[in-house]
């Protein structure tokens, strides 16, 4: 796919719903007792892949452009697969989906993509085994397929190497079938949607500073979920609004959980105009219209505890960094490496290829930035992220861009390139 560069963006958009919470609300409504009610889902490939995985676990799913229903079985109303189950491109899925069935009393095979084939699962098979699951990879290198012997499991406290809303959320599910409280314990806290639905299905989970803990066997009841739009997917309009020159965009209902609003801090401190309107809060979910307006940025220090707070927006806000003056930082950030591509070494590959000046560190990136880019052709490695950020960079770079499987969009934002065009006039 071709993109060139654009004098000015403006006009409204409305972010499609947060991946995070609509996984999440498939699978707590099929654990659930009763209906649940889905509204802007995110009809993305990976959330797609787990109303797909939960079909084949036996939860009646109906999806409509306006809502999904989920006829929820309990906690214990799963039935065994007749084939393995297929998890995509999505490390949501595959990690959550393994915590529930960890605690199931029938066995399963998991695998995904060439993507998921590669990911990191030690991370849950540790922590899941020493609650009594028996989780194996098939091919011994600690990445799917997997295969997982449910059983019943005992409560362990978890401490966690990785700040990991996946790893902490496959712990806090199967302690939903331990026999006492389970806790996880992480460095840094991650995004903390799956504690907040828990409790709202009735699940007991608490939470003090980085230590989450549930209480096993709660009944769970069906719930109305209304998805906020996703900040990650946001983050593409708030950079191209603040690097096209002359623009103004009005971005509607974005989910602004603490937990994912490192995105805002960091554009702000780099000199982004960003207004915040319209905030309320829902389910314990905030959310706000975001105004952005074109503005100079400057490099600046990105590490530590807000790490996990922007870690999807990385690669953007590496773009972002490339456009600004002076040099940029990110460091405590090397769980990029293990995401849907090597985020550190493609976004130095791709910004180099178009003129960036950019070193890959172990923990993250050096920019250089202030220097005009030229267009490049740029491989998406098929990871969506990678190819949403280098649409925008290519609407701020001279000449033609060419963005190699931009199409990988469709895993988090498949209309993605519609609403940009839109914004573009
Ligand atoms: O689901 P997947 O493939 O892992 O998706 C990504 C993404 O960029 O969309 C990561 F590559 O988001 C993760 C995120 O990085 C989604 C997520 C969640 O919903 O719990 C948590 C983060 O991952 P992690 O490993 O830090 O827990």
């Amino acid at each position: 796919m071709k993109f060139y560069p654009c004098s000015r963006l403006r006009g409204e958009v409305t972010i499609p719903g947060d991946k995070s919470i609509s996984h999440r609300a498939v699978m707590f409504g099929a654990l659930a007792e009763g209906t649940t009610e889905v509204t802007n889902f995110l009809q993305g490939a990976d959330c797609l892949s787990t109303i797909d995985c939960f079909r084949r676990l036996g939860i009646d799913i109906e999806n409509t452009p306006e809502r999904i229903l989920i006829h929820g079985k309990g906690l214990h109303g799963l039935k065994k697969p007749d084939a393995e189950l297929y998890t995509g491109n999505s490390g949501t899925t595959t990690r959550l989906i393994s915590g529930i069935l960890a605690g199931q009393d029938f066995d399963v095979t998991l695998n995904g993509d060439a993507s998921i084939q590669k990911r990191p699962m030690r991370r849950i098979m540790e922590p899941l085994g020493q609650m009594g699951a028996e989780i194996s990879s098939i091919r011994g290198n600690d990445c799917a397929p997997l295969s997982i012997h449910g059983t019943h499991l005992k409560g362990i406290h978890y401490v966690s190497k990785v700040a990991s809303a996946q790893v902490k959320s496959a712990i806090l599910l199967a302690g939903l079938y331990a026999d006492s409280p389970t806790s996880v314990t992480e460095p840094v806290l991650s995004r903390n949607h799956s504690e907040i639905m828990l409790n709202y299905f009735g699940a007991s989970v608490t939470s003090t500073g980085t230590t989450a803990t549930i209480q096993p066997e709660p009944e769970l009841f069906g719930q109305k979920i209304i998805v906020p739009g996703d900040i990650s997917s946001a983050a593409y309009f708030i950079a191209a609004g603040l690097l096209v020159p002359d623009s103004e965009i009005l971005i509607k209902n974005v989910g602004i959980n603490p937990t994912r609003d490192g995105i805002l801090q960091v554009a702000r401190e780099m000199g982004g105009n960003i207004t915040l309107l319209n905030a309320i809060t829902d389910r314990g979910e905030p959310t706000a219209d975001l105004l952005i307006k074109s503005s100079p940025l400057h490099g600046i220090d990105i590490g530590g505890s807000i790490i996990p707070t922007l870690i999807d927006e990385l690669p953007m806000i590496a773009v972002m960094a490339a456009f600004a003056e002076g040099e940029t930082v990110i460091r405590d950030a090397a769980e990029l490496k293990v995401k849907e591509s090597d985020r550190i070494a493609v976004m130095v590959d791709n910004l180099s290829r178009m003129g960036c000046d950019i070193t890959g560190t172990d923990d993250g990136m050096i920019i250089r930035g202030g220097k005009p880019l030229h267009g490049a052709v740029i491989d998406s490695y098929l990871d969506h992220r990678i190819a949403m950020s280098f649409a925008i960079a290519a609407l701020c770079a001279e000449g033609e861009t060419e963005i190699k499987e931009a199409e990988c969009v469709n895993i988090s934002y498949p209309t993605f390139y519609k609403d940009l065009s839109h914004l573009i006039g």
